[in-house]
């Protein structure tokens, strides 16, 4: 039976040697390969600040990515709160390509609604003000004028500043907002299922709204066991454990 696999949050790291870039190189070389497509929800990336640096960094799952779009496997993928300024070198280089979330797709006759997650914490008013900073498309054109030491240097203290802030915030702060996926499937309401990542927690969360049973499932991160959305052609939806060679 054919399917099509859905995953987030595995914060690739600029060293090739790190277990999570080894498992996930293990992925899309022998797994990824049996989908019919691969979606992926935002912070492939610990870090991307520009394809200039990012392509050279990131090497050798870029020409994974390319390797496997080459041979036919569709892979597409929506920016996350850490991953959002690839530009058009990167999709050149990988074949991968670019959905704008939220996006809504059709599959096997199910009507899904994607995202990476971090507009739905909206609990976290510091987060959402810093993201309506840095998505502004001046502030990112700006950013990617910089010299490449200087847009390293401003990563690299977004990033301690970034992990000082959620040690500090509680739980229920970082997590998503209910009034928030009620808003948003009100507003997509021929989509039964919700999928994202970015909170880490993953797990199938069914609600009802408007009278309607729904379905929200969170993605798992690759830290250390991941768990990946499987939809098979049978409208099965399933969280699974990727098996890694
Ligand atoms: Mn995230």
């Amino acid at each position: 039976m054919s399917y099509t696999l859905f995953t987030a949050d595995i914060h690739l790291h600029p060293d090739d040697l790190h277990p999570i870039n080894q498992a996930f190189y293990q992925f899309l070389e022998f797994e990824a390969p049996k989908a019919d497509a691969l979606y992926i929800l935002g912070d492939l990336f610990e870090m991307w600040v520009g394809d200039d640096i990012g392509l050279e960094a990131y090497a050798t799952v870029i020409a994974l990515f390319k390797k496997l779009t080459t041979k036919g496997t569709p892979v597409y993928l929506l920016y996350g709160n850490r991953d959002f300024l690839m530009r058009h070198a990167f999709w050149e280089a990988t074949g991968i390509q670019h959905l704008k979330e939220p996006v809504t797709i059709s599959l096997y006759d199910q009507s899904l609604l994607l995202l990476h997650g971090d507009v739905l914490c909206t609990d976290d008013k510091a987060f959402q003000r810093m993201r309506k900073i840095l998505r502004n498309p001046i502030i990112m054109r700006l950013f990617l004028r910089l010299p490449k030491k200087k847009r390293l240097q401003v990563g690299d203290s977004m990033r301690r500043s970034s992990q000082q802030h959620t040690q500090h915030k509680s739980e229920t702060i970082m997590d998503v907002n209910t009034k928030a996926i009620e808003h948003l499937m009100v507003k997509h309401p021929r989509c039964d299922h919700l999928i994202h990542g970015h909170t880490h927690r993953p797990a199938h969360h069914p609600f009802v709204v408007q009278n309607k049973q729904k379905h929200r499932w969170v993605l798992g991160d690759w830290r250390p066991e991941t768990q990946i959305l499987k939809i098979s052609s049978s409208g099965t939806l399933e969280l699974i454990e990727p098996k890694l060679i």
